[in-house]
């Protein structure tokens, strides 16, 4: 009994450890790669972005609005996102967004994007639509 403490606590201490950093630091293709290869596809990132949506939309009404957008999207990007013009987006419209930036991220184009692409301007814009 008189070891467990201590070893409940460097527990604690480790997993601080290992998780702070990943926080702090900017986004990592590793993040959203499940499938390890290195690289992020269309399909990782817009799997990323459905998670990022369901977290960004706590009262779950499926749509996010101007304010719930705020810092991820400019106004006239909005406007260009949401063609049935409701003033919000749907998920379908947020991945559609997400699949713009995706496209702007691979200048090489094949439809993957790795981490020299994710830490560029258009890869951090995307990035911010993921997590
Ligand atoms: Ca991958
Ligand atoms: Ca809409
Ligand atoms: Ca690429």
């Amino acid at each position: 009994m008189t070891y467990r403490l201590p070893s409940a606590l460097f527990a604690t201490v480790l997993a601080i450890g290992v998780v702070a950093p990943a926080f702090a630091a900017p986004a990592t293709v590793a993040a959203f790669d499940p499938d390890k290869d290195g690289t992020i596809d269309l399909k990782e990132a817009q799997a990323a972005a459905s998670m990022k949506f369901d977290m960004l939309d706590p009262d779950k009404d499926g749509t996010l609005d101007a304010k719930e957008l705020t810092g991820l999207m400019t106004a006239a990007e909005m406007k260009a996102a949401d063609p049935d013009s409701d003033g919000t987006l749907d998920k379908k419209e947020y991945l559609a967004v997400v699949a713009a930036r995706f496209k702007a991220a691979d200048p090489d184009a094949e439809g993957t994007i790795d981490a020299k692409e994710l830490s560029s301007p258009a890869g951090a814009s995307l990035a911010m639509l993921l997590k």
